[in-house]
C-alpha cells in the first residue's frame, strides 16, 4: 500500500578487500538467494536488479599502494583498489537516484558504504544524513586503525577525517557530520572512541537502547538525521544484531539487538519515509555466507531491508 512509484534498485558489490575474513564477497548472492526480490515485492515497492559491480579480487590485488603514490602512506590495506570501487559505486548510486529510484546496495564489506554515501550525497544542497546500525563505530582512519581493515573506517572517510581528506575519491561534502547517527554501538577502539566523542555525530550505544528501548532511540535518531538535510542513507551492518541471530558475520560482538528490535527499528525508518520521503539509499553489508548457518544471516538481511522499504505485518 506504499506509494507504488517507488522502485528499489539492487546493486551487489562483492567486495571483501576491506574485511579481515574472506567470504563477504558472496554476500550479494546469498541475499538474493534469500529472496530479497520477493521480500521487496511484499513491501509494495518495485524491484529491479542491476546485478553486481565488478570488483578486484583479493588474489590479484596488492594490500599496499604503489610506492610512488604512497604519500598517504598508511596501513590501510587495499586502499587504492577500494578507492576505485568507491568511485564507480558512487557514480552508479548517484545515477540511480537521478533516475528516480532508490538504490539498495548489497555488500560486501562495510567499505562499500563509502561509495553509497558519496553517491547519495551528490547533487544535494546540504548533504545527507546517515543512520549507521552497527556494533562498531567504523570511525578509524588509516593512522588510527589497529587492523588496517578499511571496513573499520568508512564513516571517518565520509567525515573527511585523517588522510581521507587528501584522497580525491573521498567526497567529504556528501555526508553532514551533525546529521550522522550511530545506533547500537558496543565495540570501539581507543582512538576511534576519542574521535567519535569529539565529532558532531550522535552515538547511541547499546546502553541507550537498554535504558530507553529501541523505538525511542530510533525515533530520536531519525529526528536528528533528517532535520534540515536532503534525506538519509541507512547503513545496516548485520553485526548490529546479536551473533545468536546472525552467525554469518566476520566480526561478531556479543550483546547486540535481537530480531524483533531490528525489525522495529527498520519499520520506523519506513514509517518516517512514508510521511516525509526521507530514504535516499540503503546498504546491507557484512553478510558472510561461509560463516553463516543455512543462509540465516542473509535471510535476516533481506527481511530487514524489506522492513525499511515499507513491508508491514498488517
Ligand atoms: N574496530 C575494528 C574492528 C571492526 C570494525 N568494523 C568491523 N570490525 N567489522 C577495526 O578493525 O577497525
Ligand atoms: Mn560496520
Ligand atoms: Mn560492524
Amino acid at each position: 500500500d506504499r506509494d507504488t512509484t517507488r522502485t528499489a534498485r539492487l546493486l551487489g558489490v562483492p567486495l571483501d578487500l576491506g574485511a579481515n575474513r574472506r567470504g563477504v564477497d558472496m554476500g550479494p548472492s546469498a541475499i538474493r538467494y534469500a529472496n530479497i526480490a520477493a521480500e521487496l515485492d511484499a513491501a509494495g515497492v518495485g524491484c529491479v536488479d542491476d546485478g553486481d559491480l565488478e570488483v578486484p579480487r583479493l588474489e590479484t590485488s596488492s594490500p599496499v599502494p604503489d610506492v610512488d603514490d604512497s604519500e598517504a602512506a598508511s596501513n590501510a590495506k587495499y586502499l587504492d583498489e577500494i578507492g576505485g570501487v568507491t568511485a564507480t559505486l558512487a557514480d552508479a548510486v548517484a545515477t540511480t537516484i537521478d533516475n528516480g529510484a532508490t538504490p539498495l546496495v548489497l555488500g560486501g564489506d562495510h567499505a562499500v558504504a563509502m561509495g553509497s554515501m558519496f553517491g547519495a550525497g551528490r547533487h544535494t544542497d546540504d548533504g545527507i544524513g546517515v543512520i549507521w546500525f552497527d556494533a562498531h563505530g567504523d570511525y578509524n582512519t588509516p593512522a588510527t586503525s589497529p587492523s588496517g581493515n578499511v571496513h573499520g573506517m568508512p564513516l571517518a572517510a565520509a567525515h573527511g577525517r585523517g588522510s581521507f581528506a587528501d584522497l580525491d575519491w573521498a567526497d567529504t561534502d556528501a555526508v553532514s557530520e551533525e546529521h550522522t547517527v550511530l545506533v547500537g554501538i558496543r565495540s570501539l577502539d581507543e582512538e576511534e572512541r576519542t574521535a567519535l566523542r569529539e565529532s558532531e555525530a550522535t552515538v547511541f550505544t547499546m546502553r541507550e537502547i537498554d535504558e530507553r528501548g529501541i523505538t525511542a532511540v530510533v525515533e530520536d535518531a531519525l529526528e536528528i538525521a533528517t532535520d534540515g538535510v536532503d534525506g538519509i542513507h541507512v547503513s545496516l551492518d548485520l553485526d548490529w544484531l546479536d551473533p545468536t541471530v546472525v552467525p554469518g558475520v566476520g566480526t561478531p560482538v556479543r550483546g547486540g539487538v535481537d530480531y524483533r528490535e531490528a525489525h522495529a527499528a527498520l519499520e520506523l525508518v519506513a514509517e518516517r519515509d512514508r510521511e516525509a520521503d526521507i530514504l535516499r539509499s540503503m546498504g546491507v553489508v557484512e553478510v558472510n555466507p561461509i560463516l553463516d548457518r543455512d543462509n540465516q544471516t542473509a535471510e535476516v538481511a533481506a527481511e530487514l531491508a524489506a522492513s525499511a522499504f515499507g513491508k508491514r505485518i498488517l
